[in-house]
């Protein structure tokens, strides 16, 4: 009895390493989400932990129907777009863009600086906003919520809520997005609404994960069981640890992706090439707009 009731935590049903792979111009990613083995893990499209030197980047190109989130760690990212929004973030900070009809940027490090490093997610938009209005939310390092379970545990709170501490992002597909530094020995739990699909990705050190503790290490995708269970018990051993929780709701829609567009059907596609090229829908802005960061 007492044993079935212990087992409360989800588990890791796999775990997959990202190597380094080239990606943009001149910048190397480990995919997480949207490598083969971890294709559509809805409502999430992709998660790369980016490293760009001062000569690479993401130079001018466009989005539809989906969000990307770029939450930075080491060096400083600049961003500008076709509608003149333009800033620079830097380590801690976070961008949530809603691409929604249409974005065109470009995402480039601080020439000056000599590496950024950072993960940008993209989160699926349900049917009903995949055509709305581009938005940003820009929040500083300072600006993020953290709760601390208890000494030792530090939890900056990007998206959703973790033990009482609730993050001010306003998500169309529900989100939680957790950015967790244990010391080593400690153990947390951490609740996640039971309908949502979720993993950790490691940045360092090694964690052990629910009940069977299994063991995750750093660069690795831990995906999580969907078993209806509300927690995920986490613990440290003899190495300190840096990790996210990524959660969302699944939308169970179809999903058409074509590079950065991404639709519910094949017909959204082909109107979203004819919108691009010819500038209209969301994109009228695109016509002759070249970014003044992606050319120093
Ligand atoms: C993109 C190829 C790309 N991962 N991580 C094709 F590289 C990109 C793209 C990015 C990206 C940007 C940042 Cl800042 C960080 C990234 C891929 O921009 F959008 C397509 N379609
Ligand atoms: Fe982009």
């Amino acid at each position: 009895m007492a044993s079935t009731l212990a087992k409360t935590s989800r588990s890791i049903v796999r775990a997959v390493l990202s190597k380094e792979q080239a990606e943009g111009v001149g910048a190397r990613v480990r995919r997480s989400i949207g490598r083969p083995e971890l294709r559509n893990h809805d409502p999430f499209l992709m998660l790369d932990e980016f490293n760009v030197d001062n000569k690479g980047g993401f130079p001018d190109h466009p989005h539809r129907g989906f969000e990307t989130v770029t939450y930075m760690l080491e060096g400083q990212f600049q961003h500008e777009d076709f509608a003149g929004h333009k800033g620079t973030i830097g380590p801690g900070d976070l961008q949530w863009m809603t691409a929604g009809r249409g974005i065109v940027h470009s995402e480039m490090p601080v020439k000056s600086n000599t590496r950024a490093h950072g993960l940008q997610l993209w989160i699926n938009l349900p049917r009903e906003h995949k055509m709305c209005e581009p938005q940003y939310q820009e929040l500083l390092d300072k600006e993020i919520p953290r709760a601390t379970p208890e000494e030792g545990i530090m939890v900056k709170v990007i998206a959703g809520k973790s033990h009482g501490v609730e993050s001010k992002i306003y998500t169309r597909t529900p989100t939680m997005y957790l950015d967790y530094k244990m010391d080593k020995n400690k153990t947390v739990e951490q609740c996640i609404p039971s309908s949502y699909t979720g993993f950790i990705y490691m940045l360092k050190g090694t964690i052990f994960v629910g009940d069977d503790e299994f063991e995750g290490k750093a660069h690795h995708t831990l995906t999580f069981s969907e078993d209806g269970k509300d927690t995920i018990k986490i613990t440290t051993k003899d190495e300190d640890a840096h990790f996210v929780v990524i959660a969302g709701e699944p939308l169970k829609e179809p999903i058409v992706q074509h590079g950065p567009f991404v639709m519910n059907s094949q017909d959204e596609i082909y109107e979203t090439f004819v919108d691009y090229q010819s500038a209209q829908n969301g994109f009228e802005r695109a016509r002759h707009w070249k970014s003044t960061i992606a050319t120093q």
